[in-house]
């Protein structure tokens, strides 16, 4: 059957948006003390119920999830070199940078397309002082062997969690995991502040450091103690995360039922390979993602990405080109295609297709038809 194109633009995924009515009410009460921003009671009560609901001893609000990160190596005085992953957001990366230091590209698992925990070891200099792993599309990294290779070196450990809202790995909450976590709060993720992040960890003593950190350094109005940066989140931002908050569940389970309907609709096509459900694992359901096999599928990830668009779908290639392929890293040496052969591969063949809580069943029913009769051409 022939599909015709959607009336309106699918997009990779589309913000949960709550009811108005309930989001004024709220900003009411900001209204009402006059206090905007710096500390006040919308971001005290996110803080605290972000902290129970991921289940994790502190928790820092930011602005957004590029400035928690780059307070987050601040915070954990990070120098020299560290080693990441290319496959992922620029963000990850430029915070490297940012703190002027030297991103090691090390290549990713096949399956997970994390961090390849068994290639870190071989790409540990004198100069290397942490590891940046990335939960990618949520799904975490092997934390177990990092932290083994981080313990044995005196690395520090920290994690790009910005897909992994509420992942679980077996019952504890994924910010427990290394020395510290970022969660992204932007409005593509499944919770959100329209803008806005945080920092995860379980050292007391950094949560001083951190909050510090994002307030300029200020601890008084006469003592400045470290150079901060602004990285506050706003009562209006708080605001909002607080009503999104109350409806993160049920986009979950509707996000789970997409998905499943993805699963079955796509389920043992030549050339397409979804991602494994992994057992043990809370879910974020953050995107949905699919590896298409040009040789086994006949078309290439391209292709379909191009076709998908006249039907009025647009996906994303997250993540593609990979982050050692931008102008400002493809000099370094770990970014040669030699040091990263997986990576490179599977940047030529993710494809990430929409999903969020509002679409529908039926429209994911034809988004897989209009692949599965690209692949009958
Ligand atoms: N680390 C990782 C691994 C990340 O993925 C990200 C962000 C970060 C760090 C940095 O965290 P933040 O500093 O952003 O907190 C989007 C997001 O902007 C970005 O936050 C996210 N990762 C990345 C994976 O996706 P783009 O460039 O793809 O966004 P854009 O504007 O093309 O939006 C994608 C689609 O979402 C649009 O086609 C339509 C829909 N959309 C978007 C927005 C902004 C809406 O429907 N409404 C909206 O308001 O980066």
């Amino acid at each position: 059957m022939t599909q015709t194109p959607f009336s309106k633009p699918i997009y990779v995924t589309r913000p949960l948006l709550p009811s108005l009515d309930n989001l004024n009410k709220r900003l009411v009460e900001v209204w009402d003390k006059q206090w905007l921003t710096n500390n006040g009671t919308q971001h005290q009560e996110l803080e605290k119920k972000l902290q129970e609901l991921l289940k994790v001893p502190y928790l820092s609000l930011f602005n957004n999830g590029t400035i928690a990160l780059i307070v987050g190596c601040q915070s954990l005085r990070l120098s020299g070199e560290v080693i990441t992953t290319p496959f992922t957001f620029p963000a990850t990366t430029h915070i490297l940078t940012w703190n002027n230091i030297k991103p090691i590209f090390c290549d990713i698992d096949p399956v997970t397309m994390n961090i390849d925990a068994d290639k870190i070891e071989s790409m540990i200099t004198p100069q290397t002082t942490g590891i940046l792993g990335v939960h990618v599309y949520g799904t975490p990294c092997n934390v177990l062997k990092i932290q083994e290779i981080a313990d044995r070196y005196g690395l520090k450990v920290i994690y790009d969690a910005a897909h992994a809202f509420g992942v679980e790995i077996d019952g504890v909450g994924i910010g427990n995991f290394g020395d510290l976590s970022m969660m992204s709060f932007h409005a593509t993720k499944l919770f959100h502040t329209a803008e806005g992040g945080a920092l995860l960890f379980k050292d007391k003593n950094l949560k001083e450091r951190v909050d510090l950190l994002k307030n300029f350094g200020i601890k008084n109005e006469e003592e400045v103690m470290m150079p901060g940066i602004n990285g506050k989140m706003n009562e209006i931002q708080a605001a909002l995360g607080l009503v999104v908050l109350e409806h993160v569940e049920q986009e979950r389970h509707n996000r789970h039922q997409i998905i499943k309907t993805y699963r079955k609709c796509l389920n043992n096509i030549p050339g397409i390979t979804l991602l494994p459900e992994i057992s043990d694992i809370v879910s974020s359901y953050q995107y949905f993602v699919i590896r298409i096999d040009a040789e086994f599928f006949g078309f290439s990830r391209d292709y379909i990405y191009e076709e998908f668009k006249k039907y009025n779908v647009f996906t994303r290639k997250y993540f593609y080109p990979l982050c050692s392929d931008y102008a400002c890293y493809k000099h370094l040496p770990s970014s040669s295609l030699a040091n990263l052969p997986i990576a490179h591969q599977i940047s030529q063949q993710v494809l990430s297709l929409p999903l969020y809580g509002s679409l529908r069943v039926e429209e994911v029913e034809i988004i897989c038809e209009i692949l599965v009769n690209i692949g009958r051409r």
